[in-house]
């Protein structure tokens, strides 16, 4: 995406935990009850030395229960779990699609909240797990289609991001609903500079958040999402581009106006508040109209089409009748 000016990330050894140490480290820390205080250093060093690769953390069902799943993309081939979780756009954690996996192994995202302000009756901050917790979580294999053109398939876990919203009772005044990301550059060393103006913000037409494709994640491959993916909670918009997916939410705001959002702020011309898959709509710098499906080799790098609203047109393209797509791109 846009970088106006590129500066290396001032991250120190110190704060990177190679991906599988921390992995099974949390798993550890889910299997003594979650709770990290206490935890024996004998423990701690048998759980690490438990795992060497690169694998999903503890199970979901064992932190929230059974996992629903749905015929979302059953005919679709997820990406391998490594690629899915090293490939990754966060820029709290750099710009390198590696940084995320390397830089987020210390992000504390236990406990959460999520504070819940603007045009709703049921405003206050509550805890994420009280959140979903009366919401079965679901599993749903989606593709993700960054405007940057490549894509993936991922099998996310949550529940629909609907229910979530419905629970705080928007008033008829809540036209958008608007979402922001944890501001802490002690954790997130991206945040120390670069190009954008933290914290990362998001929104959507009230419509489009109630979609039932919309989900309010905190999953995936069965298992809680890994930092670098988002934890403890994203959007996951399939038929939009992946920047439209924020990541570690801590704040919803429901309001009356089109919110400002980070990326349509920083190059209004190169990023709609839309954002919706559209072969027809180039980016003002490169084609639309194909995209590659990772994983695919770099030599014979797997070019597959676009789809309009990525494939998903008949969940979503009532949303958008009548608007001129090339104007509300
Ligand atoms: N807070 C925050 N959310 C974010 C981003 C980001 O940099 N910061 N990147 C977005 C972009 S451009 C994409 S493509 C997806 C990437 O999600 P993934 O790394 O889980 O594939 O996250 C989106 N959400
Ligand atoms: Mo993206």
């Amino acid at each position: 995406m846009l970088i106006k000016n590129k500066k290396p990330s001032d991250c120190s050894e110190a704060e990177v935990t190679p991906e599988s140490i921390y992995l099974n480290r949390r798993q550890f820390m889910k299997a003594s009850g979650g709770i990290a205080l206490g935890v024996g250093a004998n423990n701690v060093f048998s759980a690490l030395q438990a795992g060497n690769s690169l694998r999903p953390p503890a199970p979901l069902k064992e932190a929230f229960g059974q996992i629903i799943q749905t015929p979302y993309g059953k005919s679709e081939t997820p990406a391998p779990y490594d690629v899915a979780t090293t490939y990754n756009n966060f820029y709290e954690f750099g710009y390198g699609k590696g940084d995320p996996a390397e830089r987020a192994g210390n992000f504390n995202t236990r406990p959460w909240t999520i504070t819940v302000e603007g045009e709703a009756e049921n405003t206050g901050t509550f805890d994420l797990d009280d959140i979903i917790k009366t919401s079965a979580l679901e599993e749903r294999i989606y593709r993700h289609r960054c405007v940057e053109a490549w894509s993936m398939v991922i099998p996310w876990v949550g529940v629909s991001l609907s229910d979530v919203l419905k629970r705080f009772k928007p008033t008829s005044k809540a036209k958008y609903v608007y979402f922001e990301t944890l501001y802490d550059p002690k954790q997130m060393p991206g945040q120390n500079g670069g190009s954008l103006d933290w914290p990362y913000r998001e929104g959507l037409r009230i419509d489009e958040a109630m979609n039932s494709l919309a989900m309010f994640t905190v999953g995936m491959y069965g298992s809680i999402l890994p930092n670098q993916n988002g934890a403890p909670v994203r959007l996951v918009l399939p038929w939009k581009y992946g920047f439209k997916g924020i990541k570690s939410i801590v704040k919803i705001r429901f309001v009356e106006s089109m919110p400002l959002t980070t990326w349509s702020s920083l190059a209004p011309s190169e990023y709609g508040f839309y954002a919706n898959v559209n072969p027809n709509v180039d980016h003002p710098r490169w084609s639309q109209g194909q995209e590659r499906r990772l994983p695919g080799g770099l030599l014979f790098p797997n070019v597959i089409d676009t789809q309009m609203f990525n494939g998903y047109q008949d969940e979503v393209a009532d949303l958008y009748s009548g608007m001129d797509l090339k104007r509300f791109f």
